[in-house]
């Protein structure tokens, strides 16, 4: 490859969440290494040429995750995050949501370019224990990464931390094409790692109260793939990483020993324009990256250990492996540029506060409060802005439902080289502005958040309606007083005594959701 070799983090030092007051610095565990997890492949119930059948179910269950007790977590089709959902491109996709939690939950498909709000599968798209809705949708979105998690305000943060969070992987015919490792397959050379972290207390247990933090919950411990220190066997030259930060707050500061180079082949919505070299990158919150790591210069036997700043994260043990001589192109894949709608004003998003301050535009989120419009197929400007400059300021990942987005500039600069692809969330650094070209395919009431999950919940969250001017539409948009009903109810108390983590952003600063 040509192109230079980037060397640095690129965001704020000033702003790293190493500077916050209640930062929890990674450990390396004192658990024995163990073998990757690999999320399986959930297979479909039916599948024909057009159509795929799923059944996703979200339940409770117990995984080994250290030496002793089991640790008790929530998983979908599993005891822990997630089965992996193939979406290809052009099939239509029918998925049973089954809840079988105790308590409510929805499903919500980050990245995923599906009408909202009850497809998307936000806060208005509430699944009860023990019932299941189902939704159908077509794919029509290039090869990417993108995640499932919980999405129930103001709960999410704290669903996602007990263990829902699974992986769904558009697929199409260009991807496929090209020479990226997948030659052998998914688990073997084509790997995901979801990056989270996670503090275990008596009997290996979580205890998300307990590790409450206004500004994020933070575990000492990493959790790759729901896996304490683990290794990995190469047994091929060339590996594609599939990252997602899945933490609910940290930061990765990504890393190889010996600074072996990779190249990110795709962000958020699919591929990269063009491959990027690097050494350090980093990811905010339910960011991904997808790199390619060639092992060639790696004699076997050795291991290549992946950090995060200076803490392990995964140990690939390189075994003999047969040369692979493929080059990847200069030019991947083309991303559309379409023109700004004339005549449209540039939309101002303005992120700010810490701790319980949190707010968007200077409000906290309403479920039954629409903040913006946008008419379906508009090409708009947007300009998110981080005013957050307390103690130096921290990065807030700003997330858009129901669309991928083009960077466009960072204070009126380049976005940095592997912004140039689409785009569901990006890291806006304290004092900056980062513009956007957004347009959505498809109606409905989108959120758009800090995708730091505690700061959602506590209000760091508005919400967008996409109309189609010729076919007005109306939504049941979900309301506290429900929402709390059901709650205390499914826990068998009163609604008065009910308390969720998020809510207390609200209490404290005597507003209501
Ligand atoms: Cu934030």
């Amino acid at each position: 490859m040509t192109k230079s070799l980037n060397t640095d983090y690129f965001f704020d030092e000033a702003a790293y969440n190493t500077h916050d007051g209640g930062y929890v610095p990674l450990a390396e565990p004192k658990a024995p290494q163990q073998a990757l997890r690999i999320p399986p492949l959930l297979k479909p119930y039916k599948e024909t040429a057009t159509d795929t059948y799923y059944t996703v179910e979200a339940q409770a269950g117990e995984t080994q995750l250290l030496p002793g007790k089991k640790t008790k977590t929530w998983g979908y089709n599993t005891s822990l995050l997630g089965q992996t959902l193939v979406f290809a491109q052009g099939k239509t996709m029918h998925i049973n949501l089954k809840n079988s939690l105790p308590e409510l939950t929805t499903f919500h498909w980050h990245g995923l370019n599906v009408p909202g709000p009850y497809t998307d599968g936000g806060c208005h798209a509430p699944v009860y224990p023990g019932q299941t809705r189902h939704i159908d949708f077509k794919v029509d979105q290039p090869a990417a990464t993108l995640w499932l998690h919980a999405h129930p305000c103001p709960s999410t943060a704290e669903q996602v931390w007990k263990g829902l969070a699974a992986l769904a992987l558009v697929t199409d015919d260009h991807e496929a094409q090209l020479p990226l490792p997948h030659t052998y397959a998914y688990g073997v050379d084509d790997v995901p790692l979801i990056l989270q972290d996670r503090r275990f207390h008596e009997d290996n247990q979580w205890d998300y109260e307990a590790d409450y933090d206004p500004d994020g919950v933070q575990g000492p411990t990493p959790l790759i793939n729901g896996t304490v220190n683990p290794y990995f066997d190469v047994t091929t030259q060339r590996l594609r990483l599939r990252l997602l930060d899945g933490a609910n707050r940290r930061e990765w500061r990504l890393h190889f020993s010996h600074d072996l180079p990779f190249t990110q082949v795709a962000s958020d919505g699919g591929l990269l324009p063009e491959p990027v070299a690097f050494t350090h990158l980093m990811l905010t919150c339910a960011e991904r990256a997808e790199i390619i790591v060639d092992f060639g210069d790696v004699t076997p036997g050795e291991t290549v250990t992946l950090y995060s700043d200076d803490v392990p994260l995964v140990r690939f043990r390189v075994h003999e492996f047969t040369p692979d001589t493929a080059v990847l192109p200069e030019h991947l894949v083309e991303i559309p540029n379409p023109d700004v709608t004339p005549d449209m004003p540039i939309r101002k998003v303005v992120m700010s506060g810490m701790d319980e301050t949190v707010m968007m535009d200077g409000k906290k989120f309403g479920m039954q409060r629409i903040d913006a419009k946008q008419q379906v197929g508009n090409v708009e400007l947007w300009d998110v802005t981080n005013t957050n400059d307390m103690d130096g300021g921290m990065v807030h990942p700003f997330h858009m439902h129901g669309t991928q987005f083009l960077v466009v500039s960072r204070n009126g600069h380049a976005p940095y080289p592997n912004e140039h692809g689409f785009k569901d969330t990006v890291g806006v650094n304290p004092g900056e502005t980062v513009r956007l070209k957004v347009w959505f395919d498809h109606t409905g009431v989108y959120m758009y958040h800090c995708h730091i999950i505690e700061h959602e919940d506590g209000g760091m969250m508005a919400q967008i309606e996409v109309f189609d001017p010729q076919h007005p539409q109306t939504y049941k948009l979900m309301d506290m007083a429900t929402l709390m009903k059901a709650v205390a109810e499914e826990r068998g108390i009163a609604v008065k005594d009910l308390h969720l983590a998020g809510m207390s952003s609200y209490e404290k600063m005597g507003m209501e959701m």
